[in-house]
C-alpha cells in the first residue's frame, strides 16, 4: 500500500466549495476526510482509512443533490413510490455511485496520483449483503431506474446487522460465517435519530366508546420498539435525482427500561434490551421457504409499521389530511413480506385516526400494489392464528373485519358455493388454522403482478386463480429487469467502451438502443474486437480464479456458468449429470473430440437445506475427480466458487460464454441472473421458463439452445403418473451417470454420501431432472458444435448482447410507474453554484 505521504497534497490549490470536482479539490478532500472523519494522518491511515476517506469524499458530493431531491419530495404535489422490500441486495456502492455522478475515471486518476491503489481500496469495501437471491437484487436494480427515470421514490427495509451469511467450503460441504458487514463502520448511511418511530408490540385490545358514542377498540400492548431510520442514497446516472434508502434498526426505548429498574429487575430490563434489538439482528437466509418463525413476523411488521407511520408523517407535514393518503404514496409490497401492512395502514387510519372504515379501506386499496415472486407452494407466507394473535392481537380482528366483508361479498357474486369462499377466505381452516398472507395482499392491492409472462399466467391459473376471475382488471404482467448501469457499465468496461465506441453512450439510460449493434455485424473488425474483448475479460477471471482459489483453468475454454441459491428446482445437479456425462465419454475414450469446458457454479444453500448441501458437496466432490484425472487432460475443470455475492456476480458475468438456466419449467418465477448474462454477451442453455422465455423470443430462438419439457408437458406428465424409473432403465447413459454416483465413485467408495440424492431421483424426482436429461445432453452437444465455430457464436454473442433492451429495469420501472403506481418523473434543478458532473 502506497501512502499520501509522497504527496503535497498541503500545497495544492482549492476552491472553497468542498464538494468541487477539480483535482485539487478531490485531493484536498481525501486528505481532509482521511483527518476530520477517521481521525488519521498517512502515518497511522490503514487501508480502510483510505478507504473511508474515499468513501466521503464520493458520499459528499451526492449530498447537495440529496438534500435538493428529498426538498421538492416533502413539499405538496409530488406523488412518491414507497418499495417495501423486507431485502435490498445493494452490493458494493463506490464504483456505482462514481459511474452514476459521471466522476468515475477522474476520480480514480486522483486517487492514483495521489499514490493511492484505487482497486485495492474498492475492494475493501463490505457489500450489504441484506437479502437472499433474485428478490433483494431486484429491489436494488429498482431503487437505481427509479432514481434515473428521476421517480420520487423511497425504499424501506429492514438495517440487518448480519446480512446474509458468507460461505465457505470445507472438505466440499458448505460452511456459514456470520457476515459483519458493518464492523469497519459504514459510511454510505446517515442514522436519523429524531425521525425514531415508536412499534407496539403483543398484549391484548379493549372495546370502548368514545365521547361521540362510536364503537372504538383500543390496542394495549406489553412491549414497545424504537424504529431508528438509516438513510443511504440511491444516485440516478447522469441526472441531480438522488433518492433515499430508509432501513429500520430496532432499539429498546429507555421508559421500559426504567420502569423495570424501578421495581430492581435490572437484569430482566436489560434483557428486554436485548430481545427488542434482536429484532433487526440477522436476515433469515431461507429463499423460497417458509418457516413461521415469530422473530420474522416482528421483523415484518417491525419495518412495516415504521414505514407507514413515516409515510402518514410526511404526509400530514405537507398539511394534506388522509383521505387523500393514496395521492401521496404508492406503496408497493415486494411479496408478502410487507403484506401485514394491509392490516397495519387500516389499523393508523381507523385506531388512531379515526377514519371511517369504509372510507380507511378505499385508501387502502388504492395505496398498495402487491408483487408475487414465487408459485412454490413451500414458500407462500402463512402464520398460524395464535402465533398472530400473541404478537398482533389488533392486527388479527382487523383481517377478521376485513375477511368478513370480503366473503360477503363473494357469497353474493357466487352463492352457496362454500369450496370457493374457502378458498379465498384470509385463513385457512382446512387443518391448523393459518392467515394467508398473499390473500390478505391480494384483497388490500389495487393491483398484483407477476413477474415475467408465464409466471403472471400461472398466477392468474393456479395460485391466485379465484383472486383473478373475481378482479381480473386487477392483474397484470411486469416482466423483472436490471439495471445496465451496475451490470454491464460498472461491471464490464471493457464492453460497455466497445459498444460506446460503436454507437454512442445513450444505450446506457436507452438500452433498446443496443439494437444499432446489429448494424455492425458483418463487420469482421467489431467482430473480432468483441471476441478479444470477451477472451480479455475471461482471462482476468481465471486470473482471479488461480490467484484466490489457486486452481488453473484454462481461458481458452468454454466458460460455462451457473451461478444462483441452490435449489433443487434450479437443477444444478441436472448440470452435474451433464458434467459427468462428458467425463464418462472421455473415460471410454480417451482421445475422444471434446470442446474444452470450465465449468463454473457458484451459490448458498439454506442452511437448513440438506439436500441442496448435498448438491453443493457433489459438485465438489465431481470436480476432485475430474480436476485430477490425467485422462481428461485438464479439458475439463470444474469449479465451485464460495461466497457467491453481487461483488462476484459481476466478476462472473462478464467472463461468461454460456449462461445455465435450467429449471423445471413453471417453477422459476423469472430469474434476473439470465438478463445479466445475455446483455454481457453469453448465450443461453435454458428451459421455457419465467423470463428466458421472453428473453429467447428477443434474442430469436436460432441465437438461444432451448431444452426440456414446457409447463403443460409437466404438467400432463405428473398428472398421468412421472416415473424417473422409467428413463432409468430406457437410457444407458444416464443410467451409468447415476451408478457412477451410486457406486460411491465420486465419494472415496462410500456408497452411501450420495445416497439421498440418488434415491429422490430414483424413486420421486420432483423436479424431473431424468425427464428432461437427454433433451439437455443433446442441447449441450450443439452449444458444443457451436462453439468450435467461433465466428458464428461471435454473431450469436453479439445479437443476445444487442436485443436485451427489453430486460433492462428502466423499462419495468417505467411499467409499474405508468400502469400501477401513476407516479410521473421530477427534475431535480441545482443551483448555480454547485457543480456539475464532470
Ligand atoms: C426470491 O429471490 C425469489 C422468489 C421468492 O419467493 C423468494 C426469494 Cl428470496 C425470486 C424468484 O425465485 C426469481 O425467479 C425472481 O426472478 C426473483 O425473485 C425476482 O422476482
Amino acid at each position: 500500500m502506497t501512502t499520501f505521504e509522497q504527496v503535497p497534497v498541503f500545497q495544492c490549490e482549492f476552491e472553497d466549495d468542498r464538494t468541487g470536482l477539480s483535482k485539487e479539490t478531490i485531493k484536498r478532500a481525501l486528505a481532509d476526510n482521511l483527518f476530520y472523519i477517521q481521525g488519521k494522518v498517512p502515518a497511522t491511515a490503514t487501508p480502510n482509512d483510505y478507504y473511508m476517506a474515499l468513501a466521503y469524499t464520493v458520499r459528499d458530493r451526492m449530498l447537495q443533490r440529496w438534500f435538493k431531491t428529498t426538498e421538492v419530495y416533502t413539499k405538496k404535489g409530488v406523488k412518491v413510490v414507497s418499495y417495501l422490500s423486507a431485502e435490498f441486495l445493494l452490493g458494493p456502492h463506490l464504483s456505482n455511485n462514481l459511474i452514476n455522478l459521471g466522476i468515475y475515471d477522474l476520480v480514480r486518476q486522483v486517487v492514483e496520483e495521489s499514490g493511492l491503489d484505487f482497486v485495492q481500496l474498492r475492494e475493501i469495501e463490505e457489500e450489504p449483503g441484506l437479502g437472499n437471491g433474485g428478490l433483494g437484487r431486484l429491489a436494488a436494480c429498482y431503487m437505481d431506474s427509479l432514481s434515473t427515470l428521476e421517480i420520487p421514490a423511497i425504499g424501506y427495509g429492514i438495517r440487518y446487522e448480519f446480512g446474509i451469511f458468507d460461505q465457505e467450503i470445507r472438505d466440499g460441504w458448505q460452511v456459514e460465517i456470520t457476515d459483519k458487514w458493518l464492523h469497519l463502520g459504514n459510511p454510505w448511511e446517515i442514522p436519523r435519530l429524531e425521525e425514531t418511530i415508536e412499534v407496539k408490540f403483543g398484549g391484548r385490545t379493549e372495546a370502548y366508546y368514545d365521547e361521540k358514542c362510536r364503537y372504538r377498540v383500543r390496542w394495549i400492548p406489553d412491549k414497545v420498539v424504537k424504529g431508528v431510520p438509516y438513510d443511504t442514497p440511491i444516485s440516478g446516472y447522469n441526472v441531480n435525482t438522488v433518492n433515499t434508502l430508509r432501513l429500520w434498526k430496532a432499539e429498546a426505548p429507555e421508559s421500559f427500561e426504567f420502569q423495570a429498574f424501578n421495581v430492581g429487575d435490572y437484569y430482566g430490563a436489560v434483557n428486554r434490551k436485548v430481545v427488542s434489538e434482536n429484532i433487526t439482528k440477522v436476515l433469515y437466509p431461507n429463499d423460497e421457504l417458509m418457516k413461521g418463525k415469530e422473530l420474522r413476523l416482528e421483523q415484518q411488521y417491525f419495518f412495516v409499521s415504521c414505514s407507514l407511520q413515516d409515510m402518514i408523517r410526511l404526509h400530514l407535514q405537507k398539511g394534506e389530511s388522509l383521505e387523500t393518503f393514496h395521492q401521496s404514496f404508492a406503496v408497493q409490497l415486494n411479496d408478502t413480506h410487507p403484506s401485514i401492512g394491509v392490516a397495519e395502514l387500516m389499523r393508523l387510519l381507523v385506531d388512531e385516526y379515526e377514519i371511517e372504515w369504509d372510507q380507511a379501506w378505499q385508501i387502502t386499496q388504492n395505496t398498495f400494489g402487491y408483487t408475487n415472486h414465487t408459485l412454490l407452494p413451500e414458500a407462500l407466507e402463512k402464520w398460524t392464528l395464535s402465533l398472530f394473535k400473541n404478537l398482533l392481537p389488533r392486527h388479527l380482528q382487523i383481517i377478521y373485519e376485513i375477511n368478513q366483508r370480503f366473503l360477503g361479498q363473494v357469497r353474493a357474486k357466487y352463492p352457496n358455493d362454500s369450496d370457493r369462499l374457502a378458498r379465498l377466505s384470509l385463513i385457512d381452516e382446512s387443518g391448523e388454522k393459518y392467515v394467508r398472507m398473499a390473500n390478505l395482499a391480494s384483497v388490500g392491492s389495487h393491483a398484483i403482478n407477476g413477474v415475467a409472462a408465464l409466471h403472471t399466467e400461472l398466477l392468474k391459473r393456479d395460485v391466485l386463480g379465484d383472486f383473478h376471475e373475481l378482479w381480473p382488471e386487477k392483474f397484470s404482467n411486469k416482466t423483472n429487469g436490471v439495471t445496465p448501469r451496475r451490470w454491464i457499465v460498472v461491471s464490464n468496461p471493457l464492453l460497455a467502451n466497445l459498444i460506446t465506441r460503436k454507437i454512442g453512450a445513450d444505450w446506457i439510460s436507452h438500452l433498446e438502443d443496443l439494437k444499432q449493434l446489429e448494424a455492425f455485424i458483418e463487420d469482421a473488425e467489431f467482430r473480432r474486437e468483441w471476441r478479444q474483448t470477451k477472451q480479455d475479460i475471461k482471462g482476468y477471471l481465471a486470473t482471479y480464479i488461480k490467484e484466490n482459489h489457486g486452481i488453473e483453468v484454462n481461458p481458452e475454454s468454454l466458460f460455462d456458468v451457473q451461478v444462483k441459491r441452490l435449489h433443487e428446482y434450479k437443477r444444478q445437479h441436472l448440470n452435474v449429470l451433464h458434467i459427468i456425462t462428458l467425463y464418462k465419454r472421455i473415460k471410454d475414450n480417451p482421445n475422444i473430440e471434446i470442446t474444452p469446458r470450465t465449468f463454473i457454479f457458484g451459490g448458498k444453500a439454506a442452511p437448513g437445506y440438506f439436500m441442496a448441501k448435498l448438491i453443493i458437496k457433489l459438485i465438489n466432490s465431481v470436480g476432485d475427480v475430474v480436476n485430477n484425472d490425467p485422462d481428461v487432460r485438464d479439458r475439463l475443470k470444474v469449479v465451485f466458487l464460495p461466497d457467491y455475492n453481487v461483488r462476484f456476480g459481476q466478476r462472473v458475468y462478464p467472463a461468461a460464454d454460456l449462461s445455465e438456466q435450467i429449471s423445471t419449467a413453471g417453477k422459476e418465477a423469472s430469474g434476473t441472473g439470465n438478463m445479466k448474462f445475455a446483455m454481457n454477451g453469453a448465450l443461453t442453455i435454458g428451459t421455457l421458463d419465467g423470463a428466458n422465455i421472453e428473453i429467447r423470443e428477443e434474442v430469436g430462438e436460432e441465437n438461444f439452445f432451448l431444452f426440456g419439457l414446457t409447463t403443460e408437458q409437466v404438467y400432463e406428465l405428473k398428472s398421468k403418473g412421472y416415473n424417473p424409473w422409467d428413463y432409468y432403465h430406457n437410457n444407458p447413459q444416464l443410467k451409468q451417470v447415476i451408478d457412477l454416483i451410486s457406486s460411491g465413485f465420486f465419494s472415496h467408495g462410500d456408497t452411501n454420501l450420495f445416497r439421498p440424492l440418488v434415491d429422490s431421483l430414483l424413486y420421486h424426482d420432483p423436479y424431473m431432472l431424468f425427464a428432461d436429461y437427454q433433451s439437455y445432453i443433446d442441447a449441450q452437444d450443439q452449444v458444443n458444435q457451436a462453439y468450435r465455430d467461433q465466428e458464428h457464436w461471435t454473431r450469436m454473442s453479439i445479437l443476445n448482447a444487442a436485443r436485451m433492451g427489453k430486460f433492462s429495469s428502466d423499462r419495468a420501472i417505467l411499467e409499474y410507474c405508468q400502469e400501477i403506481w401513476n407516479a410521473v418523473p421530477v427534475k431535480i434543478e441545482l443551483e448555480e453554484y454547485i457543480q456539475g458532473r464532470a
